[in-house]
């Protein structure tokens, strides 16, 4: 088992690394704030559904011992690392860290999912081969779609689901990025391109995907997306609060100025 304190922030930055994974490797990563309730049942699934990938954890010391089950699976389990960071320093960076961490390490693909079993690991198999599809140029990016036939949202408020459609409206129309759901933490992503990608400043908390995906679109990145059925959580509480929506916004105006005035 892995167990890293890790505190970089750029794809240009050495890391502890101690064993290179081969070629080709696949690593699924996990950032998790609180997720004790249910972060046993999805690294077993995730497992079960993709035996052969590695799993990262990226937790900021969360207060109700996330870290600890991780560490307690992780000593059975080789394929399973934890990136503990000291303190809580935001979704955005950590879903950055983790595959800056994958991608010095060698893996090939990374994909990222919620702690809290709203992504459903059966999904994985599925967004890993839409980056490769049989008659087509390969992509660079698949999307866990809610926004597209076939994808749903299941058990969320009416309010989430405004401010959700709001996001995506601003990300495709104001901010031009032509994604139907950009929101989504659900994603394989081809670290190499990835890794060619300027990074710096990105947003740090929610607005990370959006930014993420703008970034990706202007420089020609190849973004597919797939139907996925989201399910709000039912374990843990949401770290998605009015604060880090403010801040999501404050970020999303920042794109928009760049996409306009620069
Ligand atoms: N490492 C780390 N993970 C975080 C942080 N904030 C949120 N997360 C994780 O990011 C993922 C998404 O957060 P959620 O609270 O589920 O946000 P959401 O899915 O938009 O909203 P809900 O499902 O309603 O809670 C979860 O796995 C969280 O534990 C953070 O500051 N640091
Ligand atoms: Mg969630």
């Amino acid at each position: 088992m892995q167990r890293i304190s890790a505190s970089q922030d750029t794809l240009d930055s050495t890391h502890q690394i101690d064993r290179q994974w081969p070629p080709g490797t696949v690593v699924i990563q996990i950032a998790t704030y609180n997720e004790a309730a249910s972060i046993d049942q999805l690294l077993q699934s995730i497992h079960t559904n993709l035996p052969h990938a590695q799993i990262l954890v990226i937790d900021d010391n969360s207060p109700d011992g996330t870290a600890e089950i991780v560490t307690q699976q992780a000593d059975k389990h080789n394929y399973i690392h934890l990136l503990l960071r000291v303190d809580r320093r935001g979704l955005g960076t950590a879903t950055l860290e983790g595959l800056i961490f994958a991608y010095q390490r060698g893996a090939s693909i990374a994909i990222h999912l919620d702690g809290d079993l709203s992504h459903d690991a059966a999904d994985l198999p599925r967004l890993l081969e839409a980056l490769t599809p049989a008659d087509e140029e390969p992509f660079d990016i698949a999307i866990g779609s809610r926004k597209i036939p076939g994808g749903n949202t299941v058990g969320w408020s009416v309010k989430r689901h405004v401010i959700s459609w709001f996001v995506c409206w601003f990300t495709r129309v104001i901010l031009r990025v032509p994604v139907r759901d950009p929101s989504s933490g659900f994603r394989a992503l081809r670290l190499h391109y990835i890794s060619t990608m300027n990074l710096d400043n990105i947003a740090c908390g929610y607005a990370f995907f959006e930014d993420f995906l703008w970034r990706a679109h202007r420089t020609g990145a190849r973004i597919t997306e797939i139907p996925i059925t989201f399910t709000d959580r039912k374990l843990g509480k949401s770290k998605a609060t009015g604060i880090e929506m403010l801040r999501g916004a404050r970020d999303l105006l920042k794109i928009a100025v760049q996409t306009w005035v620069k």
